[in-house]
């Protein structure tokens, strides 16, 4: 498995034996059926408990019903994840990083007790409803509403969303609203049950990125919840985008899992594949392509490294995150695209993994923030001078 500046060496005890136990799990749960739920269109919904009994859900939280482990340790679990499926690695990120997060860090205590056990087991599923049909790189200029109830006790929301992973199979939707009832309508975060009245899901069909992931729209039509699903602790733009710092973290490290995966498929293949009375591992042409990929993944998995220590002390900032996100993707893309090359005819079907994650990154190069949106977040951080807009 490709280390080529020996990391490993650098992981203590526990690291390892989390970054194994994922590894494992890919190996034997997630391998074996993929490359036919990606062509069904379907989630394993069965991993969907296991993950939870082998602590993939927020990790890194610090609660009685997580796994407790560091950020170095989490982002390992992420790229392990990934290395298999990025539907897979989506289905722990919105869990843990977008629903669990939140609720641990802006939720009130009756909130935590509720939900923290349940979503860390797998028993229950979360989704995070941020994307609006009109509104994906600006959310800020969502539409969906949070009023007061005529009894004043609690919320009615209106308005949709639309993209959100896990929609049609969750229990708990976490939907960002603005509250008119407020000064200046700032942005709420509210738990909204999906067996509520007046919530309701559908599924997005027709995907070919992301296919063994599911995704969906939210419909909220005069949907009331009480004042207890509000999330007291965060107002304002910062209570999603925080939320987004954790996920994006956790696709920085998980974009080197999936390219390392397409690299051992391409250094497999091209050891064994003979043509002109030879393997094609030796010509150049060939050599180069790995080389380059080696060398594309090493560096992204160096920035992943350094910013789980700057998480962990916590000094990490949003935008270094933007720039791990931005560039290991894009890694990713362009090694998912190689090693499919390097497969010739036999690397555009499900039994090599290489297409499968090249058409998966087009999902991951928008989502959690484009590409571009990562490079005007670094643009401004670089010279002061916001070009949103
Ligand atoms: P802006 O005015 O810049 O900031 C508002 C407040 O938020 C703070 N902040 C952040 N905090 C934590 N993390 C970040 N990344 C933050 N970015 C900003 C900021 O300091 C400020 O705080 P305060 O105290 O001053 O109020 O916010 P803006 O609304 O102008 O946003 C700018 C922009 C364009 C960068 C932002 O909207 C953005 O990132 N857009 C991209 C949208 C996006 O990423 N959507 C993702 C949807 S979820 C998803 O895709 C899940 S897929 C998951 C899966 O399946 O794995
Ligand atoms: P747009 O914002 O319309 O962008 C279209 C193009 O314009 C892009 O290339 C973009 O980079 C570019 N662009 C936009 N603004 C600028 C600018 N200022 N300067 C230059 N170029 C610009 N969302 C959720 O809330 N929850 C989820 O769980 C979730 N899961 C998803 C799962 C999948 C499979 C997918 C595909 C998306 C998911 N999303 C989710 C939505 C995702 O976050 C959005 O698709 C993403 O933020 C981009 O928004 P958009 O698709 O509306 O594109």
């Amino acid at each position: 498995m490709l280390d080529y500046v020996d990391l490993e060496a650098d992981l203590s005890e526990e690291e390892r034996l989390v970054r194994d136990t994922a590894r494992e799990f890919v190996d034997e749960e997630v391998r074996p059926t993929i490359g036919d739920h990606f062509e069904a269109g379907t989630f394993p919904e069965d991993l969907i408990a296991e993950m939870g009994d082998l602590g993939f859900y927020a990790p890194n939280i610090d609660h009685e019903a997580t796994a407790n482990l560091g950020e170095r340790a989490y982002g390992l679990v992420m790229q392990e994840l990934e290395a298999g499926d990025s539907g897979v690695r989506s289905m722990a990120s919105v869990q843990g990083a977008l629903v669990m997060y939140p609720i641990h860090a802006f939720g009130s205590a009756a909130q935590r007790e509720r939900w923290l056990p349940d979503l860390a087991a797998g028993s229950a599923v979360g989704c995070f409803g941020l994307t609006e049909p009109d509104h994906g790189s600006n959310p800020s200029a969502m539409e969906t509403r949070a009023e007061r109830s005529d009894d004043g006790e609690g919320y009615v929301l209106n308005g949709s969303k639309t993209w959100i992973t896990n929609a049609p199979i969750a229990d708990v939707a976490l939907v960002w609203a603005k509250d008119r009832s407020a000064e200046g309508d700032p942005v709420r975060g509210f738990l909204v049950k999906t067996d509520r009245e007046g919530i309701t899901t559908n599924h997005i069909d027709g995907k070919l990125s992301m296919r063994a992931s599911v995704t969906g729209e939210i419909g909220l039509n005069d949907c009331y919840v009480p004042e207890s699903a509000v999330l007291p602790d965060v107002s304002g733009m910062k209570g999603p985008l925080a939320c987004l710092t954790q996920a994006r973290y956790g696709i920085a490290w998980g974009a080197v899992g999936a390219a390392r995966d397409c690299f051992e498929a391409a250094r497999e293949y091209a050891t064994d594949r003979e043509q002109f009375g030879g393997p094609i591992a030796r010509f150049q042409l060939q050599q180069e392509k790995l080389a380059e990929m080696a060398t594309q993944i090493t560096t992204a998995q160096l920035l992943a490294y350094r910013l789980a220590d700057l998480k962990e002390r916590g000094d990490l900032r949003p935008q270094q995150v933007s720039m791990a996100k931005r560039n290991n993707v894009a890694m990713w893309r362009d090694a998912a695209r190689t090693a499919r090359e390097t497969l010739g005819g036999n690397g555009i079907t499900t039994d090599h993994s290489p297409m499968r994650h090249l058409a998966n990154v087009e999902t991951v190069y928008t989502y959690e923030g484009t590409h571009d949106i990562h490079t005007l977040i670094l643009g401004e951080d670089l010279t002061g001078i916001a070009a949103f807009e």
